[in-house]
């Protein structure tokens, strides 16, 4: 029997903290402290786990700092974070909006740890974030095999009913745990409100073992409040918010992972280990290969 979801303890007492650094939609133009290139990224991530994240989420840029999803650099990136840290290591299936689904199909050959699964389609701004049934289902099933964790994506209450078809479907991901990521304030998606947040906490699965949650842009904030006082887990990165405060603009993710340790600290749910955020989430040991 899963434990209940809306109490503080849900998940345990400590605070999975998730780094989202880079993303696939700033331009290093206009903000040349989003970390672009390899030597960027690894750096981001020492620095982001000595502030308290236990997880960071991928995406990869090329040369000229546009988003990739070159199977080189992805393994590149996915090796040298993992031998330069204990950070569990997920990689973005969503790709950018331009991505076609085929080429994001292939991501998982690089033997990340983790991956996301976004569970349906949803406007993104002006464009489309396209995540057919098809897609979906392909991407689990290869999860499954690959003996990557997935962490679900929900931007959106119909995610949440998808993720139910998903598990009916194709039974439990690898390692038996089920950990899903609620993206709020997406113009497209559900508004980031505590509202909305605990809408979509009251609909998980029972398999769902832990949940965490982001506020893009200005939801960033109350997002984190609500998700630690209602026992999830936070997700803070420059893919999410690059403002700080008003006028202030991020000057590097450890800021941003350093606020959501300082508060879950305050809230007495201070953040996971490397350990236990991969005992949380079911992760296989490759490191040390
Ligand atoms: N860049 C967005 C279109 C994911 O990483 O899986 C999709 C995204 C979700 O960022
Ligand atoms: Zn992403």
């Amino acid at each position: 029997m899963a434990p209940p979801l809306s109490t503080p303890t849900a998940g345990g007492t400590g605070t999975l903290i998730t780094v989202a650094p880079t993303g696939a939609e700033h331009a290093k133009a206009d903000l040349p402290q989003l970390p672009t290139t390899l030597d960027e990224l690894v750096d981001t991530a020492r620095r982001c786990e000595a502030a308290g994240a236990a997880l960071i989420h991928l995406h990869i840029r090329d040369d000229d700092h546009a988003p990739t999803l070159d199977p080189g650099r992805l393994r590149e990136a996915v090796d040298a974070v993992r031998s330069e840290t204990d950070l569990v290591v997920q990689l973005s299936t969503g790709g950018s909006v331009h991505d076609p689904l085929e080429a994001r199909l292939t991501v998982l050959a690089a033997e990340p740890d983790s991956c996301s699964l976004t569970c349906g389609t949803t406007n993104f701004g002006d464009d489309v974030f396209l995540n057919p049934w098809r897609f979906m289902s392909d991407l689990y099933v290869q999860a499954q095999e690959r003996e990557v964790v997935p962490e679900f994506e929900l931007f959106d209450l119909g995610h949440v009913h998808a993720l139910r078809r998903l598990l009916d479907t194709h039974g439990l991901p690898f390692g038996g745990r089920v950990h899903v990521d609620f993206v709020t304030g997406v113009p497209g998606g559900m508004p980031a409100t505590t509202a909305a947040l605990m809408a979509g906490v009251s609909m998980l699965p029972a398999e769902v073992t832990s949940w965490s949650a982001t506020g893009i842009g200005r939801g960033h904030l109350p997002i984190m409040a609500a998700a630690l006082s209602a026992g999830g887990h936070l997700r803070v990165g420059m893919e999410d918010n690059v403002m700080l405060a008003r006028g202030r603009v991020v000057g590097h993710n450890e800021d941003l992972v350093c606020r959501a340790a300082e508060l879950a600290t305050l809230m007495q749910r201070p953040p996971l280990t490397t350990e236990e955020a991969r005992g949380l989430l079911g992760v296989k040991e490759r490191r040390g290969r």
